[in-house]
């Protein structure tokens, strides 16, 4: 056969990444995993970005993936290079993130003697991976790396480890690159059920208080056209759960928001009042339903969803569908009427409408200090909406959540499932890597920032021109806002001390901007996107603030807290009955 050469281990792995269109890869070298690293300069198309600690590598190959739709590379070594990629990996599992994890492992011979750095990386790796490889036989590399790209990116994406011994790296084989793969258990639904399909035109056809719940899965399918068509032919209102964020345009009319824990009250409110919820890529997730006995009482559910397993795990579906978004949605505006102008549904829209009015989430009080939720404000209006977001995980994410317009689709990035903190710096590195053509800030907690604040060392290398704004409230923000409701501000190792910011950035040789007071939010946030390389901006925000609305866990809409007068009396009702 032409194609068939002989190559080392080494030399397939590089060359399937070629086939598979890879183009840039995040890693941190080590014994085990020195012959990959050694047979690099004979592929120069791929390029490596060598990151300061392997957590960041996962989260930069999760960002560039989210950003870009494409399977991002992470490299690691044998033993503490490969556990350090596993808090990347449950993130990018728990999101449906598409990933590929090559780990070295000492030679076979050594395996299960406790060798130097040996760990039982797909062991340890199972419960946070879609799928692992231990590989044993060079010649098998091709055919492994073909799956494990196929089922990355396959049905449901998620993440998949390949752990090559480093003897299978050096030894030499017969390269060919298979065409397709084989695997008879692996062959998830894409179309939906004509059926079912039909059955859901008719109840959303029916329904007079109907609401979508867009979720991540429109953003991994790219379906934002089928959802736009859908939505603008029904006249149904669309609520995006946290990762739905930007899968619909924020400026829509038919734009809500986000529902669930802290979602703006109207959302949680409508979901009370529905009698029709297409639930479309969204899982459900306790922090979206609350009390699952008091989620949606009066509603009829049509769920779609690729993975047959999330069907009624958590909400019974009505009308369950299995398949890909995009090409279910296709199918479904085929069969819905078109019902924008019926009266039903102007008389629904009037009723969200006053609620959105009744309830205003959104208002930002006035305050003495700089409050956090005018910071993520301000940076929608002076990016028109139009950057990559990229979060952390704590208040900030929820007020960047709550507070950006996003136009722009698939360009909101945040750890939801797994909820990492230290997601924000590497992951909108490996954003802006994918999309060099958008300015992508990341929305950073002083905490969650100096978790993994080693990658600005990344980014000063490769000269990376993400923005950074840190809402410094000198806090484990959200954790404190749990102390002040739950445990009567008893701030236990909350408060945080942190380096000045600024001669951080100095030092890693980045612009570095402190904003105090609100006079001076827009003109940083211009001056740091003038500027063509890295910045921190500092927001120095009011330190007790916390995110409104709140469903406290556990509870229904009807004890949702929507501001903190409501919440003093919630306090002072507790401790008055205890
Ligand atoms: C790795 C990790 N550890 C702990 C937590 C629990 N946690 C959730 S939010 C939060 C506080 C986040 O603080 P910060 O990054 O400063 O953001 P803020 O809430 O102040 O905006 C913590 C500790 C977490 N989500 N992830």
């Amino acid at each position: 056969m032409a194609n068939r050469k002989k190559m080392t281990g080494a030399q397939m792995v590089c060359e399937s990444l070629l086939r598979e269109g890879v183009e840039v890869m995040f890693g941190y070298p080590g014994g085990a995993i020195l012959p990959f690293y050694q047979t690099l300069p004979q592929y120069p198309k791929l390029r490596h970005i060598l990151v300061r600690h392997e957590q960041g590598a996962g989260h930069a190959a999760d960002g560039y993936s989210r950003a870009t739709g494409r399977v991002g590379v992470a490299v690691a070594t044998s033993g503490p290079g490969a556990t350090n990629l596993t808090t990347a990996l449950a993130t990018a599992q728990m999101d449906s993130s598409p990933m590929i994890a090559i780990t070295g492992q000492v030679p076979r011979s050594a395996i299960g003697k406790d060798a130097f750095q040996e760990t039982d990386v797909t062991g340890v790796s199972m419960p946070v991976t879609k799928h692992n490889y231990l590989v044993m036989e060079t010649r098998d590399i091709p055919r492994i790396m073909k799956e494990a790209f196929y089922i990355a990116r396959t049905g449901r994406p998620g993440p998949v480890l390949i752990d090559i011994p480093k003897d299978v790296q050096q030894e030499e084989a017969e390269f060919e690159y298979p065409d397709g793969v084989d695997l008879p258990g692996f062959r998830p639904v894409l179309d939906g059920h004509p059926a079912q399909i039909k059955k859901a035109a008719g109840l959303i056809d029916e329904a007079q208080r109907p609401l979508i719940i867009a979720g991540h899965g429109v953003i991994i399918s790219r379906a934002y056209a089928e959802l736009l068509d859908l939505a603008e032919k029904t006249g149904i209102p669309v609520i995006t759960t946290l990762l739905g964020i930007s899968g619909f345009p924020g400026d829509h009319p038919l734009h809500m928001g986000m529902p669930g824990m802290h979602g703006l009250a109207w959302n949680n409110l409508a979901i009370d009042e529905a009698d029709v919820i297409v639930a479309i890529g969204m899982r459900f997730d306790d922090r979206v339903t609350g009390k699952v006995s008091t989620f949606a009482p009066r509603a009829k559910i049509v769920h779609i969803d690729i993975d047959p397993a999330e069907i009624g795990k958590n909400v019974k579906a009505h009308v369950p569908i299995v398949g890909d978004v995009k090409r279910v949605l296709t199918q479904l505006n085929q069969h819905v009427t078109a019902r924008h102008d019926h009266p039903d549904r102007k008389e629904w829209r009037r009723r969200v409408d006053k609620m959105k009015k009744e309830h205003p989430s959104l208002r930002i009080r006035d305050a003495k200090g700089l409050l956090p939720q005018y910071v993520c404000s301000a940076l929608s209006e002076v990016t028109h909406g139009d950057s990559i977001i990229v979060t952390g995980v704590g208040q900030h994410q929820m007020w960047a959540a709550q507070h950006y317009v996003f136009r722009d689709q698939g360009t909101f990035i945040s750890s939801g499932g797994l909820g990492t903190m230290g997601f924000e710096i590497p992951a909108a590195m490996g954003a802006q890597v994918g999309r060099p053509d958008k300015t992508v800030w990341s929305v950073a907690g002083d905490g969650g920032f100096q978790m993994t604040l080693p990658e600005l060392g990344t980014i000063a290398q490769e000269k990376i021109p993400v923005k950074f704004a840190i809402l410094n409230n000198s806090f484990l923000g959200m954790v404190r806002q749990w102390q002040e409701i739950f445990y009567q501000r008893q701030y236990v190792a909350t408060p945080l001390f942190s380096p000045d910011f600024m001669k951080l950035a100095e030092a890693y040789g980045m612009m570095g901007l402190r904003v105090k007071d609100k006079a001076g939010v827009g003109p940083a946030i211009h001056q740091a996107m003038k500027h063509d390389g890295p910045v921190i901006v500092e927001f120095v925000v009011v330190e007790e603030e916390s995110v409104y609305p709140m469903i406290p866990p556990g509870l229904s809409v009807n004890e949702m807290i929507e501001e903190p007068e409501k919440m003093v009396a919630m306090q002072d009702s507790k401790e008055a009955s205890s």
